[in-house]
């Protein structure tokens, strides 16, 4: 039996309550603070993997906790560790991201990334003068939340319908995402449509940056695992059913590295293919 507190975070997870990976990874340890014996550990770990099951960096911060609770650490401070190294990692992130925004220059987002939003919130702060085009990521429309954010921020913002992307492309001068996952051999899981915007990119010659804490690095890919591709409810593009018709709903897809100009981590502005080596020397732990 997992505690209340485990089963919450589960089904906020799950209803898209929490989203992001970023926020995702945060909601499932914080619960573990519930749990009280090592036993009640493991189960709440193994039952919040099933909760998304394309977010690594949830199941890279389980694998945390469980090692540094072996190694002495009580469970909350070992989710503090974790929170700590995710928040300078998106400082350092927001830091170094917001040089490449250029004065006068127009970015273009897809989905809603924390990340990326740390980097345009920076680059605004720094008086920097940009504005932003969203797409709305159907069908459950984060972009809305991007835009609404951004709008905060004093950024303006065109938020647009994802098929717009190709039209849109060639006004932007640099195209900035979020990840879910990168595997071994540098490709990107994102919200579904990230890939259609890379190779729109690439075909418009406009750069296409992947804003992402090395934290989600998979490291299952390493030993050959794809990473899996979580399915939704049909009824979130459709609530109608119909004779010979299928809905599917796939939450991801997958951007090649020959699509990725740079990704924008911690350890600075990587390409795609040095990703995992750096997480080799970065965090030891994971892999
Ligand atoms: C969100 C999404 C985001 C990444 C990165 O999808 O694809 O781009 O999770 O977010 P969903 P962050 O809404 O289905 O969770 O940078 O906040 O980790």
């Amino acid at each position: 039996m997992v505690s209340a507190e485990v089963k919450k975070a589960f089904n906020d997870i799950k209803t898209l309550r929490v989203q992001g990976a970023t926020n995702v990874a945060m909601a499932a340890l914080k619960s573990l603070e519930s749990v009280r014996s090592k036993k009640a550990l493991v189960e709440a770990a193994d039952f919040l993997v099933k909760s998304r099951p394309t977010e690594p960096m949830m199941r890279n911060g389980l694998k945390y906790v469980r090692y540094k609770t072996s190694a002495g650490l009580t469970v909350k401070q070992a989710v503090k560790a974790y929170e700590i190294m995710i928040d300078s990692a998106l400082d350092r992130i927001a830091e170094i991201g917001a040089r490449r925004i250029k004065e006068d220059s127009v970015v273009m987002t897809h989905c809603h990334s924390s990340a990326v939003m740390r980097v345009l919130k920076k680059a605004r702060q720094e008086g920097k003068k940009f504005r932003v085009i969203a797409c709305e990521a159907r069908p459950l429309f984060q972009g809305r939340i991007t835009a609404a954010e951004l709008s905060g921020y004093g950024i303006p913002v065109t938020l647009i319908v994802d098929s717009a992307m190709r039209s849109y492309v060639n006004d932007a001068d640099l195209c900035l995402v979020g990840a879910d996952a990168i595997t071994a051999d540098g490709h990107v899981v994102n919200k579904i449509g990230t890939s259609m915007l890379a190779l729109a990119a690439h075909e418009a010659r406009t750069e296409f940056g992947v804003a992402s804490e090395l934290l989600k690095f998979d490291p299952d890919t390493v030993s050959g695992a794809l990473e899996p591709i979580e399915e939704r409810d049909a009824k979130e593009v459709w609530g109608e059913k119909h004779k010979n018709v299928t809905v599917e709903n796939p939450a991801f897809d997958v951007t090649p590295p020959e699509y990725i100009s740079f990704v924008l981590t911690e350890q600075g502005i990587l390409n795609p293919y040095s990703v995992f080596s750096t997480v080799e020397h970065t965090y030891r732990w994971m892999i």
